[in-house]
């Protein structure tokens, strides 16, 4: 076996909005290759790291990502020749220092994780073992919930909701192809009931129902209906959680929320009516990125029975995170490769959180590609969630179908102990 970097070629593909965005093949001496693709935001937190777009109006409207490709297949491609894939974090801290930029702007981040990713895939695939046990080890055997997106709103959508994302969250199944059967099943009831009230069953972004509703109380009140026509009791088997994206609608100190404007606490106190009055557990990005205060006040109020979730706050950052450990603000942690740059970071912001605590949810990107390499990610680190939109839209669905593989193949491993295979609940 010869895990030494023969050559990497990257090329322009498609994301799933039609935006151009890498993908990128490492080419090992041995005959091996491993390839994966880059995802792309479109909430964006101000402290993520820098996409590289060729801003050529004629060209993708701006959007084509030439530089990027070139700066893989010329300058990285010549610079890791010859190093072994399986030194992941070497092959990282090298592409760190050639950029040389706190934000990753000289190369790009888009640039410089295509390869970090790929590097890991064409170890796993030169050592013929799974991408997850290869990066999770001997005991990577459980499987997170997942939180799935049913209701869109936003910046992912064109209705007057302000909230982003409406998710479900199944409890207490006895596997993830149960609590995927059962989400499925209130998605089904979801769009029946929307259209019984002639409502657009359309969908947003991120696959979920994207209606023309304009009270949050209402969307909360469908899910629920959703729920219980599907045979599940809510707040015991399934959950609500949001993503409220709120940077999207901050400005000068104030939250424009439902044509009204509301302070950091008059928020969360809107949030905690809601969480009195229907099953959430889970709310992310509650406030805007930089009203730390307001963190801490929510996180006070709710954070012992809600899932306080930094997304925007934090950026998968570990300087981010330290801090929001620090001032008490969130108990949990959105984390996703792009928004950091490089594997070798997103495993250490991912320690840094369960050693203090937080849980950890392994996110995609509003604009995908159908690679799953965060369903083998989250099984590696044990994460307690994965979040992959809805369950339609072939880019969403590939990370659910990939755990769906994941939890047969460790159900035939003698190893696993079947009870470890068991997802817990919130
Ligand atoms: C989010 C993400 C993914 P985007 O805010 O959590 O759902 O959206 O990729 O547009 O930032
Ligand atoms: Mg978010």
């Amino acid at each position: 076996m010869n895990t030494l970097i023969e050559k990497i070629c990257a090329r322009q593909i498609l994301d799933s909005r039609g935006i151009p965005t890498l993908e990128v093949d490492i080419h090992l001496q041995d005959g091996t290759t491993g390839s994966a693709s880059v995802p792309s935001g479109l909430s964006r937190g101000r402290n993520e790291a820098f996409e590289l777009r060729d801003g050529i109006r004629d060209f993708y409207g701006g959007k084509s990502v030439w530089q990027a490709v070139n700066h893989v297949n010329r300058v990285l491609s010549d610079t890791l020749r010859s190093m072994d894939v399986r030194n992941q974090q070497q092959i990282d801290e090298t592409m760190l220092e050639l950029d040389g930029t706190q934000d990753k702007h000289r190369l790009g981040a888009n640039a410089i994780l295509g390869v970090s990713l790929a590097c890991a895939r064409a170890a796993a695939n030169a050592l013929r073992i799974p991408l997850f046990q290869y990066l999770g080890g001997l005991f990577a055997f459980s499987i997170p919930i997942p939180m799935v997106n049913v209701l869109n709103g936003g910046v992912h959508a064109d209705n007057p909701l302000e909230i982003q994302e409406f998710m479900l969250v199944p409890q207490n199944f006895r596997s993830f192809s149960d609590s995927i059967r059962a989400v499925c099943e209130c998605f089904y009831e979801l769009k029946s009931i929307l259209m019984s009230e002639n409502l657009s069953t359309n969908v947003g972004d991120e696959g979920g129902f994207a209606p023309n509703i304009s009270s949050h109380e209402k969307a909360f009140e469908f899910l629920v209906s959703a729920i219980r026509k599907a045979g599940y009791v809510p707040g015991e088997q399934m959950k609500i959680a949001i993503d409220a994206a709120a940077s999207c609608f901050f400005r000068d100190g104030k939250y424009y929320f439902q044509e009204k404007t509301y302070s950091s606490k008059e928020m969360v106190l809107l949030y905690e009516s809601w969480c009195r009055n229907f099953p959430i557990c889970s709310i992310e990005d509650g406030l805007a990125q930089d009203d730390w205060d307001g963190w801490f006040f929510m996180t006070e109020l709710l954070g012992e029975n809600i899932q306080i979730v930094g997304d925007d706050l934090f950026c998968t950052n570990r300087s981010l995170l330290r801090k929001g450990i620090q001032k008490h603000s969130a108990n949990a942690i959105l984390i996703k490769p792009n928004q950091t740059g490089t594997l070798s970071e997103t495993f250490e912001t991912i320690r840094m959180a369960k050693k203090n605590g937080f849980r950890t949810i392994v996110s995609h990107r509003s604009g995908e590609t159908t690679d799953p390499f965060i369903s083998d990610l989250a099984v590696a680190v044990q994460a307690d969630f994965i979040k992959s939109g809805s369950v339609v839209r072939t880019e969403r669905t590939s990370k659910y179908n990939q755990l769906l593989r994941i939890e047969q193949s460790l159900a035939q491993s003698t190893f696993t102990p079947s009870e470890e295979i068991l997802l817990e609940s919130i």
